[in-house]
């Protein structure tokens, strides 16, 4: 039978709500004590896979929890084989792999932490050199083994380094000894050089004192000579001409007169029979008068022994140093020279020269300075490098100039305050060309200064070497050094005898 057939009217409604497609409701309906229970779900064609969004959320969220879990994991593995010495190219997570699953992660930080304990035991298989143990080592064994390892490669590198070090030392030590040799071989080359300087300098023969005295026996003495040749009386008359001779020598005058006044006497006593009497009375007189000689400068009574040098322009003062000086280092004596000619261009420079030559120091200031500050640094200089003899250079300047007489007597004072008692010795350089004018300008220098002695220059290039007389007889100064020459030799210490002897060989 057909249900259409047998249905009631009042069916009809059911039939449609049995035919009409089930819908399932979203809502859950509602059980006899009025709880909300949900529908179950239902399909013609299987069981219905509706899930709710709360639920996808859920699932979601359990998925994600598990994969971070394993990242953590693989994360912390990863880390565990770095400590232990893994490569550094472990696999990293990144955000990308954070999608991995739990297994995947897993098995990346297991292959990360084999090649860390692979890359450890390369590093301690390589660093000892003993057989492996045949059991496996432990993980803290193998960082025991690797921590050594450092520990012998840090010691290798430090020995290295140090053997670095010591080897760089060496080198310069070698360098510095091979700098220092060469200076030495420069010095003692140059020290031989100022040595041969040296000698060749007091090798040089200079002029015999007769040689030097050349001109001046042309002047004085061929006077004189003239003289004794007129075969005349004895006399009054004859005694004025000799007079007049003796003037023309630059004797000066009062010594003429007073050589005259000795032979008037001997006159008188009826001494002179002849012209050779008379010559051989005036030669002991002269040689009376410059005969008194006078101790050499005993350079060796101070250290240092300090000598003041005073004179007129171009008399001849800074060679006469030079020379002086040559002849002290000759002797050893270690000098110092001040360039206290601070006024003329050059004059430092002259002095330099001589320096060099003789191997004594020069100390010399600014050109147109103070020269008493010039003097008194050499001086400190002198004492600090316990030189033997300081020898003071000054400017020429004309005797008749009273300012500058008295920048000399200031430049004395300041040698006293440098050194007390300095200068021990003052000398005055006279020009013999200058004749009688000398004897005027040893005046005014002795007057300023108290001089201890005179040098008197160029007696080879004057005739009027009979100045020397009048110099000893007038001033009773003692003439120390006569200069007949350029050389150093040619600067003499002064003997009057053999000086008088010379003129009249
Ligand atoms: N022939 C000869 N020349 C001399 C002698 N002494 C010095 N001379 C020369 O005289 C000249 C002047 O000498 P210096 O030593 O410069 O004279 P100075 O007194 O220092 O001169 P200033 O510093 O200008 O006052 C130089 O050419 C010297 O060579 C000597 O005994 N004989
Ligand atoms: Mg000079």
């Amino acid at each position: 039978m057909s249900a259409n057939s047998t249905a009631p009217k009042d069916a009809a409604p059911q039939a449609i709500q049995e035919t009409a497609p089930q819908v399932s409701s979203p809502m859950p309906s509602q059980n006899a004590s009025g709880v909300e229970v949900p529908s179950a779900p239902e399909s013609q064609n299987g069981p219905a896979v509706a899930l709710s969004v709360w639920d996808a959320v859920a699932i979601a969220l359990v998925l994600g929890f598990v994969a971070l879990m394993g990242w953590a994991l693989a994360r912390k593995r990863r880390e565990r084989a770095r400590d232990i010495g893994a490569e550094p190219d472990l696999p990293r997570l990144d955000e990308g792999e954070a999608g991995k699953g739990a297994g995947q992660i897993d098995a990346d930080g297991d292959r990360a932490l084999e090649s860390a304990e692979r890359t450890a035991e390369a590093a301690t298989s390589q660093e000892t050199t003993e057989a492996q143990p045949a059991v496996p080592l432990s993980k803290a064994e193998l960082e025991a083994q690797r921590k050594e390892a450092y520990r012998a490669k840090k010691a290798r590198d430090l020995e290295a380094k140090e053997a670095r070090r010591r080897a760089a030392e060496a080198r310069q030590r070698e360098e510095e000894e091979a700098a220092k040799a060469a200076q030495r071989a420069i010095e003692e080359a140059a020290a031989q050089k100022a040595e041969a300087e040296r000698q060749k300098i007091a090798a040089e023969a200079g002029k015999t004192l007769s040689e030097g005295l050349a001109r001046t026996r042309g002047g004085l003495v061929a006077g004189l000579n003239a003289f004794w040749r007129k075969d005349k009386a004895i006399d009054e008359a004859l005694l004025c001409e000799l007079e007049e001779v003796l003037f023309g020598a630059d004797i000066g005058v009062k010594t003429s007169m007073r050589l005259i006044e000795f032979a008037r006497d001997k006159l008188k006593r009826q001494e002179l029979g002849d012209a050779d009497k008379l010559k051989s009375a005036l030669m002991d007189e002269m040689r009376r008068i410059v005969g008194v000689r006078a101790a050499p400068i005993d350079f060796e009574s101070k250290k240092p022994f300090v000598l003041m040098v005073a004179g007129v322009n171009g008399a001849g003062k800074t060679t006469t140093i030079g020379k002086l000086a040559a002849k002290l280092t000759g002797e050893g004596k270690k000098v110092v020279l001040a360039a206290g000619d601070t006024f003329r261009a050059a004059a430092a420079e002259q002095l330099e020269v001589w320096g060099e030559r003789s191997g004594a120091t020069v100390v010399r200031g600014k050109e147109g300075g103070d020269p008493g500050a010039v003097i008194f640094d050499a001086i400190k200089r002198g004492v600090a490098e316990g030189a033997d003899v300081i020898i003071a250079d000054t400017a020429g300047r004309l005797h008749t100039k009273a300012p500058l007489m008295e920048e000399l007597c200031r430049v004395q004072r300041v040698m006293d305050k440098a050194l007390s008692g300095a200068p021990h010795h003052i000398l005055l350089v006279l020009d013999a060309t200058n004749g009688q004018n000398a004897i005027a300008q040893a005046r005014e220098f002795n007057a300023a200064l108290k001089l201890d002695g005179i040098v008197l220059t160029k007696l080879d290039g004057t005739a009027k070497g009979g100045v020397v007389i009048g110099i000893c007889d007038e001033l009773k100064l003692p003439i120390r050094y006569i200069g007949i020459g350029e050389a150093v030799a040619d600067l003499r210490p002064f003997d009057g005898e053999a000086f008088v002897n010379a003129l009249f060989e």
